[in-house]
């Protein structure tokens, strides 16, 4: 339940702090006790939740997402189904910019409601805290929406949201061939984010088509110099080497990285930097390569998973989902993916010391589980195994029952 102070890199990646015959002790929300049964002081009566043996775990974090945007892409799955590439989509008008489209029609209580449908199905799986990126305005305007929706969210929804800024999505028309000027001109939205304090990374997708590496390192070295620590999409379709630039930035993380050359992936050993890796991602794409996190591991990095819930290359919630994936396709192991996608995770959207643990002082984060073990989550795969999540101590899913819109102080 405890462990290794810290991220965990490579090897301590198998250090999950296990307990047997645990309990956890909660009060005005924090955790008071937890650690063995046998021994535990003797607390005040309160409610009593009997997990009947079943596995708890920390309330998990899902550290990539793109939570808020308007409409869906299902029109595309046809494109897909006749070898249309992702990007050949977005070349086209459609993909990203799609989606920017119906971002910029939707008033702002339009994409809460909708974003707050779509949390509440992510808490369902588990998670308490959830990063969430802008990156479907691409104008002052939609993108500062994006993240007001995004604030309101934090504020008024029971999970922890942790709010990035990815102006930096993809060129939309009005800028077409003008890649340098549509940056400045994101900069100088990035200035008014950082006055209203709505977020608190910088990313940009750096991909063939969108932003070049050079590009990307120049637009996060300023971001930087704003104050904003920086996040990536690194190498998700084409190997351009942005694994390397994200480490010589000193990204907080680095996503995707799937096309990570060896060179890239011995710099994430050596640096803070942690990969978010996204087999979701690689799933949807239907792609036959997945990101190499044995190497990753192996080279002793630090390894997160996150869902990337977007309407485009992975439409899903299911953390769990990404779980399974990371057991079959990254060949990575059960203790492994628990801290992807929990102490890991935390820490790559720099949250680190306050999620991921189910640790006293800490707030109470949990989940218990409908599974024997910690074995079995990553094994059983296609359905939730979430019996109850509670928020800082208070139950806001609980499976079966319809608790409607529960509010965590
Ligand atoms: O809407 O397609 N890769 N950005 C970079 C995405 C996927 C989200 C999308
Ligand atoms: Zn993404």
């Amino acid at each position: 339940m405890d462990g290794k102070e810290g991220v965990r890199k490579g090897t301590d990646m198998m250090e999950v702090g296990l307990v047997e015959k645990a309990a956890v002790a909660i009060k005005g929300g924090k955790v008071i006790y937890a650690g063995p049964i046998d021994g535990a002081p003797q607390f005040e009566a309160g409610d009593k939740i009997d997990c009947k043996g079943q596995l708890v775990t920390p309330g998990l974090v899902d550290p990539h997402t793109h939570l808020v945007f308007g409409g869906s892409r299902e029109h595309e799955l046809a494109l897909k189904q006749q070898g249309v590439p992702y990007l050949d989509i977005l070349k086209q008008g459609g993909g990203i910019l799609s989606t920017v489209n119906a971002t910029r029609e939707a008033d702002e209580e339009v994409l809460y409601e909708k974003a707050h449908f779509h949390l509440d199905r992510i808490m369902s799986y588990g998670v308490t805290t959830v990063e969430a990126k802008s990156g479907y305005g691409l104008d002052e305007s939609t993108e500062l929406k994006q993240l007001r929706v995004t604030k309101k969210l934090n504020e008024n929804h029971p999970l922890n949201i942790v709010s990035t800024f990815l102006g930096a999505h993809a060129i939309p028309p009005e800028f077409k061939e003008r890649p340098e000027e549509f940056l400045n001109e994101m900069l100088r939205v990035l200035e008014m984010v950082k006055k209203e304090g709505l977020a608190q990374f910088a990313d940009i997708f750096c991909e063939t088509g969108v932003f070049t590496v050079e590009q990307s390192r120049e637009y996060l070295r300023k971001a930087k110099e704003m104050g904003f620590d920086v996040k990536i999409h690194a190498d998700e379709i084409d190997p351009l080497g942005g694994t390397e630039m994200a480490c010589e930035v000193d990204a907080i993380s680095a996503d995707h990285l799937v096309g990570a050359s060896e060179k890239g992936i011995e710099k994430l050993g050596e640096s803070r930097t942690i990969a978010v890796l996204l087999p979701g991602t690689t799933f949807y794409l239907n792609k036959n390569e997945y990101a190499k996190a044995r190497e990753i591991i192996e080279h002793n990095a630090a390894v997160a998973l996150a869902t990337d819930f977007n309407p485009g290359s992975s439409p899903t919630e299911n953390i769990q989902l990404i779980m399974n994936l990371a057991a079959l396709k990254l060949r990575m192991k059960p203790e492994e993916i628990w801290n992807a996608v929990t102490v890991n995770s935390a820490y790559s959207i720099g949250y680190g010391e306050h999620a991921g643990k189910i640790r006293e002082g800490r707030n109470a984060d949990i989940v218990i589980w409908d599974a024997p073990n910690y074995l079995y989550v990553p094994y059983h795969y296609g359905v939730n195994h979430v019996n109850t999540v509670l928020k800082s101590g208070t139950t806001v899913y609980k499976r079966g029952e319809q608790l409607g819109r529960v509010t965590v102080s």
